[in-house]
């Protein structure tokens, strides 16, 4: 990419907070002040809400740039704070978790329990020899014994290794052997689809490809037959019947907490490494500030799953530090029916709703119909996370979720960064339709041209980092070298061109508007180059979106005789729409039209074709990287993890037939 990258839209709709929410919001607008005026003590008040076993000297250590320390020399215990002090503050009865399983069966935790639950956990790793420092990692389904593990091991200070439930052998392994773990917990199964579906045997390949594992730990959900070794046990027959009393200890703030690999685009995945003190305190905050919740009467709900960074910081170590009562599901939203969703933010009157633009895409494609059938009444505060979110997505969502009335947060972050980073606060800002809106107090992000020049309003370029943060990433586990490379060489300090700053690269295109709004315009490595114009993915997208008839759209550059690269485009229609023969062309003639009204001739798709799904993650974000493949005729690259491998033969086979 050169200089900077196309501004093609402009969105003028705005919608403010609703008075009342603005009125009892929990951050108001000062904590921007507040924050701009002294940011270390800005973050040192956040991280008073946590409690301290021994106070920090220092808030931020950076002396040593970009490998920071936060509230260098406290001490805390993250379990306790995420379970214990709720107890002890008389709030043992209080629903921690509603737990839904896909078959219909449910659990309630409450704080107590949880405390029970973690304490025995706690006990059974420390009787198979795991020790502070030591690594394990967890690949289970969306079960309370999910959460359990994670806080499990930070109470007795192992670090934590999440890998999604379904991942395939070699990437088990794989992580396996890069933390150097030394017990797997597990389940036998989980269900998803409405059919049970088995882990266990994916483990043992796994397993038995390293020598590091000593100990397997398998919770039983599905009750489906597991092949059986000596270095498993039983969750029931260990951790059940361990000793519920379990005394945390504190641990210093630079501890590590957790690493979790992100795939990236090429190469080995990357062990994101986490750490304790820093990491609490914002993502505590985040969740506070972003979803204004109040654990006295909110029911927040998170549909992410736990081997992803958002279940982490938002369905375990944010909301559970904040005392909060939630809703965990196991499984996937149409199962048994398209209704799902909205049928257990009706059953558990779920008023805080956090979610993807992949499903809010999905369920605009399955229609208005079904949301309306529930009572959504109990929504409050509606929030996104992961991709771009399309200007109509989110107009759709908060028009068919949120009754024209609640606030969509639409939440900038990474692995990488932990915890949010830019978002609406939903009692103060007045929300664009499609905007990340603005950084959060404490949290400098910016647009910089190649030359690191922050871009003025109305331009685009790259999203960057300018000052460190809480709970920014500490390094890539074991990889000091390539944190430096992949994060800190492309601008500032840690380039070639030198400067006294050290400057964060997201990896994401951004614009800012012309009120300074951000717009996140998706990964710089699929930005497009057709006729010297850089071209974002998300544009092109969202201009696709705004067509009545589509429900969700992918945009590649393929390689192009006369312009470069050329955009083509993968379009999935609305439910409702005919696509057979000529008007299957009509509307592709329609939708090329559409986007060069939309964004200008320059954006017009060379090619549009209509699929039945896209290729994703199992965070539901779209694998460019695939469509590019097919689009040029090349074989298909890495596809370990794509949630539905059969997807791509899908589309690879309707572009045959379509020929
Ligand atoms: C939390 C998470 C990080 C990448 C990030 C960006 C994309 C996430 C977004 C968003 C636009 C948002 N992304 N949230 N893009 N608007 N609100 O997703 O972490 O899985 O590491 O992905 O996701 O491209 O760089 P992770």
């Amino acid at each position: 990419m050169s200089e900077t990258l196309e501004n093609l839209s402009s969105e003028t709709r705005q919608f403010p907070p609703p008075a009342d929410l603005a009125a009892n919001a929990n951050v108001k607008a000062d904590a921007y002040e507040e924050a701009a005026g002294d940011r270390l003590a800005f973050w040192a008040k956040q991280a008073e809400r946590l409690a301290w076993t021994k106070p920090w000297d220092q808030v931020l250590d950076w002396s040593n740039p970009p490998f920071a320390k936060w509230f260098v020399g406290g001490e805390l215990n993250i379990a306790y704070n995420c379970v214990d002090r709720h107890v002890e503050a008389g709030l043992g009865d209080k629903v921690a978790i509603h737990w839904e399983g896909e078959p219909g069966d449910t659990r309630t935790v409450t704080y107590s329990e949880l405390l029970k639950l973690v304490s025995q956990a706690a006990n059974t790793l420390t009787e198979l020899g795991v020790t502070a420092g030591d690594r394990v990692m967890i690949y289970l389904p969306m079960i309370p014994e999910a959460a359990v593990a994670m806080l499990a091991c930070a109470r007795i200070g192992a670090t934590h290794s999440v890998v999604f439930g379904g991942f395939s052998v070699e990437a088990l392994a794989t992580r396996i052997e890069d933390a150097a773990a030394k017990v797997v917990i597990t389940a036998d199964g989980g269900y998803r689809r409405g059919k049970p579906s088995a882990l266990k045997p994916t483990v043992d390949e796994a397993v038995s490809r390293t020598d590091r594992i000593e100990h397997v730990l398998v919770v039983r959900r599905t009750g489906q037959d597991v092949a059986w070794t000596d270095k498993d046990k039983w969750w029931h027959e260990t951790v059940e019947q361990a000793s519920p009393e379990h005394k945390a200890q504190p641990f210093d703030s630079e501890h590590p907490l957790f690493i979790l690999y992100t795939s990236g685009t090429t190469g080995k995945p990357k062990g994101i490494l986490h750490t304790t003190g820093g990491y609490l305190t914002q993502t505590s905050y985040t969740h506070h500030a972003v979803f204004d919740l109040k654990p006295e009467s909110d029911v927040y709900w998170c549909t992410a799953d736990i081997g992803w960074v958002t279940g982490h910081s938002y369905i375990v170590y944010g909301p559970l530090s904040n005392g909060a009562t939630q809703v965990m599901y196991e499984g996937t939203p149409d199962t048994p029916d398209r209704g799902r969703f909205w049928q257990i933010v009706d059953k558990y009157k779920v008023s805080i709703l956090y979610t993807a633009p992949t499903l809010i895409r999905t369920m605009m494609k399955w229609g208005d119909d079904i949301p309306a059938k529930y009572d959504l009444s109990s929504l409050r505060v509606l929030g996104s996370v992961g991709e771009p979110i399309n200007p109509e997505a989110w107009i759709w969502y908060r028009k068919n979720v949120g009754h024209e009335r609640t606030p969509v947060v639409d939440t900038w972050w990474q692995t990488e960064t932990g915890a949010i980073m830019i978002s609406p606060l939903p009692g103060v800002t007045a929300a664009k339709p499609g905007s990340a809106m603005t950084a959060l107090p404490g949290i400098s992000a910016d647009v910089v041209d190649d030359q690191a020049q922050s871009v003025p309003n109305g331009g685009g370029g790259f999203l960057v980092l300018r000052e460190p943060w809480p709970s920014m990433l500490r390094t890539i586990w074991g990889d000091d070298q390539r944190f430096l490379e992949t994060y800190w060489s492309r601008f500032g300090a840690g380039s070639s061109a030198g400067g006294d700053e050290w400057i964060y690269f997201a990896g994401d295109g951004a614009k800012k508007d012309s009120d300074g709004a951000l717009w996140l315009l998706g990964r710089v490595d699929d930005v497009m180059l057709v006729s010297g114009h850089n071209i974002s993915t998300t544009e092109v997208e969202s201009a696709l979106v705004s067509h009545p008839s589509v429900a969700e759209a992918a945009v590649v550059g393929a390689t192009d005789p006369t312009t470069g690269q050329a955009i083509v485009a993968f379009t999935i229609p609305r439910g409702n729409v005919d696509t057979a023969g000529d008007a299957g062309e009509a509307l592709i003639k329609e939708l090329r039209n559409h986007v060069a009204k939309t964004l200008g001739p320059i954006a017009k798709p060379r090619q549009i074709m209509l699929v039945a799904e896209l290729p994703k993650t199992r965070s539901g974000k779209i694998m460019r990287r695939l469509l590019r493949d097919v689009a040029e005729n090349r074989s298909l690259g890495d596809v370990t993890t794509l949630q539905d491998s059969t997807v791509m033969d899908l589309i690879s086979s309707g572009l045959k037939t379509a020929k």
